[in-house]
């Protein structure tokens, strides 16, 4: 709150207005439970900023090599970053598999955590995002090219939802692991969708949420995927940072298989399509 310049007292007086408008205007009707996570907010505001975290993360054993590669990020520096991350790799210091997930996914959440406290501004948010995206086009012919197992996956990200680094994940994890991928990336209208579907005939697609508003827009695509004669048996994976916040939230939408991480998800489709 103090690096966006809000006052607490503004926001404690703003939540007993409401408290107080809710409670006169639907009395016995108001559920308890609102009543008790607003005065829930009250109690807690006082010590947040004690709680709020500043400092740098801990990224583990990956530390050293995280926070070199997001400060060159935060610095604008693309090509000091890619080479971290290039030659690291080529040194065999860890797998493509291990840059996704223990160094670029941890630094794009740090990203967030960064841009949600206001210590960073939108351009560098977008410059890093964007230049992960760069490193990780670098690695296409490394990624590419291995033999495959005949399976064919498409990827994409519902019409509206901008987040598509976690889905370009899954499909360079799945490509490594053989199949043959079609990502499709952000915001992809439910029509052309279902067309790509009808020309591809993948054995499985998998599809990414990572703003809550968009959830329905994915039961939507399922719902849509499922009535077309030609698509009704391909089985459908969701995942993103929408469903991780939920508990079966997946099985609301209608889709057959969630994983929580695109490791997870390697493994557990590896024994569906063995
Ligand atoms: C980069 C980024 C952006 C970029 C995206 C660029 C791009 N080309 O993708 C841009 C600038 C476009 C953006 C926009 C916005 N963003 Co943004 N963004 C992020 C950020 C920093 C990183 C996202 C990311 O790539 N994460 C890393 C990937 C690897 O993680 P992932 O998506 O979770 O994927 C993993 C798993 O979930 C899983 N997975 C993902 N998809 C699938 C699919 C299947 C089938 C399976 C099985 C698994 C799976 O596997 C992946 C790898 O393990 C996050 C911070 C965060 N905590 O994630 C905020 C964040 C997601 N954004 C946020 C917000 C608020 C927004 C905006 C509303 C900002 C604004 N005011 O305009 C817009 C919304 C745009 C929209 N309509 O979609 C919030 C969301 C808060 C919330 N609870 O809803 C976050 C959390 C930031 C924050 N802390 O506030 N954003």
């Amino acid at each position: 709150m103090k690096s966006y310049n809000i006052d607490q007292s503004d926001i404690t007086s703003k939540i007993k207005i409401t408290l107080d408008v809710l409670k006169k205007t639907y009395k016995q009707a108001l559920h308890p439970d609102i009543e008790k996570y607003l005065n829930l907010a009250l109690e807690i505001l006082p010590t947040l900023d004690a709680y709020t975290i500043y400092e740098k993360v801990d990224f583990g054993k990956y530390n050293n090599i995280c926070a070199k590669i997001l400060g060159a990020l935060l610095n604008l520096d693309k090509n000091k970053a890619s080479e971290i991350a290039l030659d690291n790799l080529h040194q065999n210091k860890f797998t493509i598999k291990e840059l996704y997930m223990k160094i670029f996914s941890p630094i794009l959440y740090e990203l967030g955590r960064l841009s949600h406290l206001n210590k960073i501004t939108v351009a560098q948010e977008h410059y890093c995002a964007a230049h992960i995206q760069w490193i990780m086009t670098r690695l296409y012919p490394e990624i590419f090219g291995g033999k495959k197992n005949g399976l064919k996956f498409i990827g994409v990200c519902v019409e509206g939802e901008l987040h598509e680094i976690g889905i370009r994940m899954i499909c360079d994890f799945l490509e490594i692991e053989g199949w043959d991928t079609y990502f499709l990336g952000s915001n992809i209208p439910i029509k052309d969708f279902i067309n790509t579907i009808e020309k591809i005939n993948p054995d499985l697609i998998g599809i990414s949420c990572t703003m809550t508003f968009n959830i329905e827009y994915t039961k939507c695509l399922i719902t849509s995927i499922r009535n077309e004669y030609q698509c009704k048996n391909i089985s459908i994976a969701v995942g993103g940072y929408a469903f991780n916040l939920t508990d079966d939230l997946w099985k609301y939408v209608g889709a057959d298989i969630f994983e929580s991480d695109a490791d997870k998800f390697c493994n557990a489709i590896k024994e569906r399509f063995k």
